[in-house]
């Protein structure tokens, strides 16, 4: 006779994904072995109370990978362009997408996935933003689970 019921077994829970979605030219689900593929950067930062040294890739590289339009692609119409990052707990906040390409100005954004050397813990993690030059750490969106990239109406 069958012992258990084959649904009920436990099961890993999917890893946790970040997609890149929007208005790119190639959609993106990322896990943390697709972003432990791509070059690593380091943030040490402090805002309020929030510090530390965060490691993980550059908001620009995987817009880059998305095909969205930066460097000198970046102007007239497409800097009306901006980056929703959304979270677990429905939060969401924006950077206009020219806040986050070095071609523009000095911008230094990562998804990270580890905080002073160890993977995010379930409340920060697994995945947050994490932007030199803040003075508010607001933007610091913990639990990332989304990175769309829309257009503001010109008028
Ligand atoms: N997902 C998510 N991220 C968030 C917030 C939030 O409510 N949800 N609050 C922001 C604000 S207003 C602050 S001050 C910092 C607080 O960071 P901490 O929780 O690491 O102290 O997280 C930011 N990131
Ligand atoms: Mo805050």
């Amino acid at each position: 006779a069958i012992a258990y019921c084959w649904s009920n077994r436990p099961r890993p829970a999917a890893a946790p994904t970040v997609t890149v979605g929007g208005a790119v030219a190639t959609p993106l689900h990322l896990d943390v072995a697709a972003l432990a593929r791509m070059p690593q950067q380091r943030i040490e930062a402090s805002a309020h109370d929030v510090s530390g040294i965060w490691e993980g890739v550059a908001l620009v590289d995987l817009l880059r990978a998305a095909g969205v339009p930066l460097g000198e692609k970046l102007r007239g119409r497409n800097l009306l362009l901006y980056v929703r990052i959304g979270a677990a707990d429905g939060y969401h906040v924006v950077y206009a997408l020219a806040e986050l390409d070095p071609g523009f100005r000095d911008a230094k954004a990562i998804l990270a996935d580890r905080h002073n050397g160890k993977p995010l813990d379930a409340k920060e993690g697994p995945f947050r933003i994490i932007a030199a030059g803040e003075k508010r750490p607001a933007r610091w969106v913990r639990q990332v689970t989304s990175i769309d990239v829309l257009r503001a109406p010109s008028e």
